[in-house]
């Protein structure tokens, strides 16, 4: 089940505000969706994900088909048990991450024929194959299996030709996922996924066709995949508003903090990266005032904290209270390089913490700002903090 209910839109832009129920809850809009690939956030527990606010995270069929496999899962009754997170779960395909294999995979017009990455066995998903993991899986909102047409392959460009063919086996890969979801009873939502490529009018054409099969969602796929951030830019800026207006929206694997607000302004609902979490065990981490590299030795004295606005754990400690709201509960950008020169496992979950912290703070503000009808000013100081520096 899914119900979509818009709550206001912005006359400045294409940004809306709504609350989406699923099987395991409301998830309110626009929202960014904490990875957690192997049935886990790496490094955090799911008590710290509500504390930080998540409404809804990921996790990934193709992994979790490799492991712990269907029997385990089964026997749990799904994700929500096993991983022991109760709110609602968004599975993506497994048809990216096996793209993602290169040259261990086969795409054939049946499905993809791959060798485990795991122990080297032949495996073969198709749609109906994901369909079938994705309910026993019981997440509440399901992928179709679709082809990521890639921006360019060995060097060379995707002409229109192949971005076509790639674009219309995903349009009849949506048709097969959708006949397996019926037939499995599914009581959950499937998303069908628009392709094209880096053109428009391919776009157009993908976007018209899963409408008509009347999707309960659709995502936007096929961006973020190596190709300049004008391009990507283009295509957000012209797909999202096109899809229904009643129906959720959802940009997938994007982005950077500025990608989001834009995405947001270009009509998207729903966002997954894993950019928080994984700069955050490289040490980028993201602030207000522009993005911080926690490894330079500048910081190896420095007392404050990585964001003074910030009343994450990491940044506010127990009391919550931001250092610029006179909170001196948290750790120092000191203790945090010292925990990463060292290797300590506390570093990378303090850091993943406060990016991720960062990232549902920052798409809380945006539905405040929506709610308040003041996206625009929201907007404009958003990007004069980002530009201040850190
Ligand atoms: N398809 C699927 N998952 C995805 C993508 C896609 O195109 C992308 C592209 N950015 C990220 N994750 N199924
Ligand atoms: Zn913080």
């Amino acid at each position: 089940m899914l119900k979509f209910e818009l709550l206001t839109t912005d006359p400045t832009s294409h940004a809306r505000r709504a609350a989406m129920t699923l099987n395991h809850g409301v998830v309110q809009t626009p929202v960014f969706m904490p990875v957690g690939t192997y049935g886990t956030v790496k490094g955090v527990m799911p008590q710290s994900l509500l504390d930080m606010g998540a409404q809804i995270i990921l996790g990934n069929t193709f992994h979790l088909w490799m492991r712990p496999g269907q029997d385990v899962m089964q026997s749990f009754g799904g994700l929500h048990a096993f991983e022991q997170w109760h709110k609602p779960i968004l599975t993506d395909s497994g048809g990216f991450q096996v793209w993602s294999l290169g040259a261990m995979r086969k795409i054939t017009e049946e499905g993809v024929h791959f060798a485990s990455p795991v122990n080297g066995d032949k495996l073969f998903m198709s749609p109906e194959v994901s369909m079938q993991i994705q309910t026993t899986l019981n997440s509440d909102i399901v992928m179709q299996l679709d082809e990521c047409t890639p921006y360019e392959t060995k060097g060379q460009l995707t002409t229109e030709r192949e971005a076509r063919q790639s674009m219309e086996m995903s349009l009849r890969w949506a048709r097969r996922s959708q006949e397996e979801f019926a037939r499995l009873q599914s009581p959950n939502a499937l998303f069908g996924i628009v392709q094209g490529g880096m053109f428009t009018n391919l776009r157009e054409e993908s976007l018209a066709r899963l409408v008509e099969m009347d999707f309960p969602g659709y995502a936007i796929g096929g961006v973020s995949v190596g190709e300049p951030k004008e391009q990507m830019l283009h295509i957000m800026a012209h797909t999202p508003h096109q899809l229904p207006q009643h129906k959720p929206r959802y940009l997938m694997g994007v982005g950077t903090p500025e990608d989001l607000v834009q995405g947001v302004a270009d009509g998207v609902d729903m966002f997954d990266c894993v950019m928080p979490t994984r700069n955050a065990r490289n040490g980028t981490l993201f602030t207000r005032f522009g993005d911080l590299k926690i490894r330079n030795a500048r910081h190896k004295t420095d007392h404050q904290p990585l964001d003074t606005t910030c009343t994450c754990h990491a940044c506010a400690g127990q009391s919550g209270v931001a250092w610029d709201q006179g909170g001196r509960g948290g750790f120092s950008r000191a203790y945090l390089h010292h925990l990463d020169r060292c290797g300590e496992m506390l570093g990378p979950m303090l850091t993943t913490i406060h990016n991720l912290h960062y990232y549902l703070n920052l798409m809380h503000e945006v539905r405040n700002a929506l709610d308040a009808g003041q996206f625009a000013q929201f907007r404009a100081q958003f990007k004069a903090d980002r530009a201040r520096g850190v």
